[in-house]
């Protein structure tokens, strides 16, 4: 089966599939050794990997790069978040055609106006009208050649703090505008909001993506409950590292040995199996 295939398997409405979202080909090794079905090319991690803000730093060829490297480097199909499309309508019909001739197996724009900020930090969130996101996704849909590559619309309301009203009318208009999947983004702590949506949303055929990062008490089993086809666990994968080579390299400038480090960090054995 393609990749493009194994996504819209993984996304369906009656599947359930984990992702995670990774920044390089060395973590997306880990990440399909790990059981993920679908990889994340997380916005935010590629961002953090050059230590930039995810604000519409990089440019598109920069995520489009490490996209590619997490697509070559393993048998499951990218997912990858790019951002507002990277600008209007021409930068979306770009970057389709580029995404699709590299292989990648779905994009994930977000109605959200070009410079964006990422959804979970302190910046202002600015949304697109309804109808100027509508002309991104059939701009998306009409520049796709292979007719299983994916295009997932992603809803920003809750980000900006707008009503669940508003998420489920944007919902349906990124569906009739010919939208695979929506992501439905959320900021609060609780996810209620989230599962409320899942099972509010009357379209049965348009599969549902959610990102628990800030509602990590919500399980994958309760999103796939709520009506969800697809959990991202986007950033985890890039905290553990932080959090891992923080504490082995304040170690050794500690100690100025490893020698009770060995044990805790990978051996050479396993860094040569990731590069096969
Ligand atoms: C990403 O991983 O870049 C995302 C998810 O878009 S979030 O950081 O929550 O916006
Ligand atoms: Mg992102």
């Amino acid at each position: 089966m393609n990749k493009r295939a194994m996504l819209r398997r993984a996304i369906a409405r009656n599947e359930f599939s984990l992702a995670a979202g990774v920044h390089d080909a060395l973590s997306a090794r880990i990440a399909q050794r790990s059981g993920f079905q679908v990889l994340w090319a997380s916005g935010l991690g590629i961002s953090a990997s050059y230590g930039v803000p995810d604000d519409s730093i990089l440019t598109m060829t920069e995520f489009l790069n490490a996209a590619r490297a997490m697509n070559d480097a393993t048998e499951l199909p990218v997912l990858a978040d790019c951002d507002t499309g990277y600008g209007d309508i021409r930068n979306v019909a770009r970057m389709v055609d580029q995404y699709e001739r590299a292989g990648i197996a779905g994009v994930c724009i977000e109605d959200k106006v070009f410079p964006k900020r990422n959804s979970l930090g302190s910046g202002a969130q600015v949304q697109e009208t309804v109808e100027a996101f509508c002309t991104k996704i059939e701009t998306a849909k009409k520049t796709q050649r292979t007719s299983d590559f994916v295009v997932v619309a992603r809803i920003e309301t809750f980000i900006s703090g707008g009503s669940k009203e508003d998420a489920i009318r944007r919902a349906d208009a990124y569906a009739e505008a010919g939208a695979d999947a929506v992501l439905i983004h959320s900021k609060a702590r609780d996810g209620r909001e989230i599962l409320d949506f899942g099972r509010s949303w009357p379209n049965k055929d348009v599969p549902m993506v959610a990102v628990p990062t800030t509602y990590p008490d919500i399980s994958a089993e309760e999103l796939r409950s709520a009506g969800f086809s697809l959990a991202i666990y986007a950033n985890q994968a890039l905290r553990a590292s932080i959090t891992a080579m923080q504490q082995s390299l304040t170690h050794i400038s500690k100690h100025c040995s490893t020698s009770q480090l060995e044990s805790e960090i990978a051996t050479l054995g396993e860094v040569f199996k990731l590069q096969v």
